[in-house]
């Protein structure tokens, strides 16, 4: 049965959700128990000036409730936000997998999506250097299913147990607590640098994907490998990912940095603003698949979480796609109560042996027992399935279901039997019956031994500037460092991955690499050290594999691009009108920005509203600046230190700019100016400059910005920002 329709935005979660949303409007203030209250702002007293009375139910409620709002935020992945949606199979998948919700193209699955970060308390700073967490759960008619990834297809550890130590090492220094949502510190830095099998990880982290534009364009991985298991029993191995239809985008470092401080929001409030605009989020489902018997094919083990299988030997196909289209109507409620699991799964997939896998399908209901408060979390109502429940589980804090009837066992005759067992032909889950055959062993398998070869893939892979990228961000992250012997064990670890690499980081941070360490193995017990359970130096069996470079992402769009439009009295209103109506066309938002807010006396003398002013606002917070023509406004843009500033950041974090008219004096004010007569052409690239503002200049002003940024240009010398 297809779910109902998306206009309208409902599906069957959403009516699932409705009878326990609350809307006050109209209404009268009421306590808990619905009596109606007439003073919400005085507390009972004897006289007025004389003590609050005990007897004050009213005041005790309110204050109460008040002293009990808060939940122990996640112990990982704490900040996050949260959208609704629905996922559609492009064709049927029958033949490798059962799961109902990827049989019928025309079934809309409903689904329920929380992107977060990993390091930073709820509160901290949406541009963290971090690992994004990519959680969806889809509610099926089977029951649900939650693909709990990330945006970077590996992880730092190879098996669960060593997952306290990597978020201990990672987390504010328990000392003092310092710093936050950050890894560049000394206790991230030496786990690693004693953790080879971190290596490829380590490049995913420092590169770009740590600073993702927006949460829309990021690609999600499901990491491990899973199984697929079709009607007839036959299993696949399977990779999942999801792609970013808007493509996959990162920001500077320093402009990250910056943005943490003008808005530490801008994630959040772009993927809330991008769906109250109507642009849906929309991300395709990939799959790679590995018949069970190739299982052994390959020359890294499928079970090892530090490993990819390259795009390029198993390609990714498509087979669905998600979009979101609706927010949370409250954060507390949907956001923060929802519970994923990768424990979560429906028939037709199953788990591999996995060690960190394994490991997580211990964790996450446990750690929900502590979080929100006992085994009765399923019920709360984000996390119900939109299939009912029949069980024999009972009671426990804050139970909502009523179960009838004497019969809370199995088997029973009181109850006639029910609820009944499923038959695997009913639906019943049955566990893919794996054959394992082996000695109880505390250990690690050989087959995980090589931690460099795909960290040397990776970086290979990279473009230029995005080396470049990983160089200055380790250099950033180790120049925190303040033991030595941390700096030097991390520069021998990287001259493992590529020696231009360790080279350049080492001169950056002082370290003198003639002799770099031997990688230092502290992860496999006592065998660490036994010649056996050394670092296995290998070839990847390709040197370079184009799927992980952003730099060949979709550049062809630039739907819910925001664009700042430098504005001050005297502006030329025609030029602006004519800007923002083309980029409006092509979905993408003008912002006005004025010397203030309000009303701006343009060219002609008509008024035109700035949406924000200098102060309120930074380049940062923008993909590409527009200055337009005009001679008090410009004058006025000369004489504006914040104006000019605006221009040379754009400049500096490479993004598009375009002015015409009188805006290209204002431009040769700027230190853009001394780059416009340049004859490096790295230097002007994205400059995009006319007499008139025309339909030619908007459109490469367009093609622009669908570009991104134009990284080259930081070849050349920095502009100050
Ligand atoms: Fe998690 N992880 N994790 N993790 N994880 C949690 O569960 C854990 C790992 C991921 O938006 C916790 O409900 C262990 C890999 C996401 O609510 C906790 C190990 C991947 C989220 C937990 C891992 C993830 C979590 C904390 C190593 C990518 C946020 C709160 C064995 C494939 C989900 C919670 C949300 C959250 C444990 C490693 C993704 C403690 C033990 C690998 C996206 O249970």
């Amino acid at each position: 049965m297809a779910t109902q329709d998306f206009p309208g935005n409902i599906n069957k979660k959403q009516e699932d959700l409705e009878p326990n949303k609350e809307e006050s409007s109209g209404e009268f203030m009421t306590t808990n128990q619905g009596v109606k209250v007439n003073d919400d702002t005085n507390s009972l007293k004897v006289g007025d000036r004389g003590p609050s009375l005990l007897e004050d139910f009213i005041l005790r409620e309110k204050i109460t409730h008040f002293d009990h709002e808060r939940i122990p935020e996640r112990v990982v992945h704490a900040r996050g936000a949260a959208a609704h949606g629905y996922f559609q199979v492009y064709e049927s998948m029958a033949k490798y997998t059962k799961a109902k919700f990827l049989q019928d193209p025309n079934v809309q699955t409903p689904v329920f999506v929380r992107f977060s970060t990993v390091a930073g308390s709820r509160g901290s700073t949406d541009l963290a250097r971090d690992v994004r967490g990519f959680a969806v759960k889809f509610y099926t008619e089977e029951g649900n299913f939650d693909l709990v990834g990330n945006n970077m297809p590996v992880f730092f550890i190879q098996d669960a147990i060593k997952f306290p130590d990597l978020i201990h090492a990672v987390k504010p220094e328990p000392h003092n607590e310092i710093p936050q949502a950050a890894t560049a510190h000394d206790t991230f830095w030496d786990f690693i640098s004693l953790s080879p099998e971190s290596m490829h990880m380590i490049m995913w982290a420092m590169s770009d994907r740590a600073i993702p534009r927006s949460l829309r364009m990021m690609e999600g991985f499901g990491v491990h490998t899973f199984r697929f298991v079709n009607e007839e029993g036959v299993s696949y191995f399977v990779k999942f990912h999801w792609k970013p239809l808007l493509g996959v985008h990162s920001v500077a470092w320093d402009e990250a940095q910056k943005i943490s401080g003008k808005d530490p929001d801008f994630h959040r409030r772009d993927l809330f603003e991008a769906i109250e605009n109507g642009h849906f989020p929309e991300f395709e489902f990939g799959v790679q698949i590995v018949p069970k018997d190739d299982e052994h094919k390959y020359d890294f083990d499928l079970l090892d979480p530090t490993k990819i299988i390259p795009e390029e030997i198993v390609p990714v196909v498509r087979i669905g796609k998600m979009v979101l289209n609706k927010n949370p109507d409250n954060f507390f409620a949907e956001t923060e109560q929802v519970a994923f699991h990768p424990g979560h799964i429906v028939p037709g997939i199953d788990f591999t042996n996995d060690p960190l896998l394994q490991g997580r399908l211990f964790s996450y209901t446990d750690t929900q027992l502590i979080r929100l408060g006992g085994p009765n979390f399923h019920e709360i109502p984000i996390n119900r399935p939109v299939v009912p429940i029949h069980n024999n589980q009972r009671d426990g804090y804050m139970r909502q279901e009523i179960n009838v009837g004497k019969s809370s066992y199995h088997p029973n005759s009181t109850g006639g039997g029910c609820p009944f067992q499923a038959k695997m032909s009913e639906g019943g889950f049955t566990s893919y019956p794996e054959r394992v055959d082996a000695h109880k062993v505390r250990g690690r398998s050989k087959s995980f031994l090589d931690f460099f070869s795909q960290a040397k893939l990776f970086f290979n892979s990279q473009s230029e500037y995005e080396q470049q990228h990983i160089i200055r961000a380790l250099r950033f992250e180790l120049g925190k460092v303040t033991i030595p012997a941390i700096r030097e064990r991390m520069v021998g670890l990287l001259s493992h991955v590529n020696s231009r690499l360790a080279a350049e980081v080492a001169a950056g941070l002082g370290v003198d690499i003639d002799e770099p360490l031997a990688p230092v193995n502290h992860m496999f017990g006592a065998d660490a050290n036994t010649v056996e359970f050394q670092p296995v130096e290998k070839q990847a069996p390709i040197d370079n594999a184009p799927s992980l470079s952003m730099a060949n992402t979709i550049k062809n769009t630039i739907k819910s691009r925001k664009i700042a439009v430098l504005i001050a009295d005297g502006v030329d209103e025609a030029a602006v009108a004519k800007v923002k109506a083309e980029l409006a066309q092509a979905e993408a938002q003008a912002v006005l920005i004025g010397p203030r807010n309000g009303s701006i006396v343009t060219s002609t003398n008509t008024n035109i509203q700035a949406d924000m002013s200098l102060l309120t606002t930074a380049s940062v917070l923008f993909d590409a600046v527009y200055i337009p023509g005009g001679d008090e406004h410009v004058n006025a843009l000369i004489a504006d230190p914040d104006a000019v500033h605006f221009v040379n950041e754009a400049y500096s974090h490479c993004k598009p700019i375009a002015a015409n008219g009188e805006g290209i004096t204002f431009l040769q004010a700027t230190y853009v100016g001394t780059k416009l007569g340049s004859n490096s052409p790295e230097a002007t690239l994205g400059l995009v400059l006319s007499e008139n503002a025309n339909s030619t200049f908007i459109q490469q002003f367009i093609d622009a910005i669908a570009q991104h940024r134009f990284w080259d240009r930081e070849k050349r010398d920095k502009v100050p920002s």
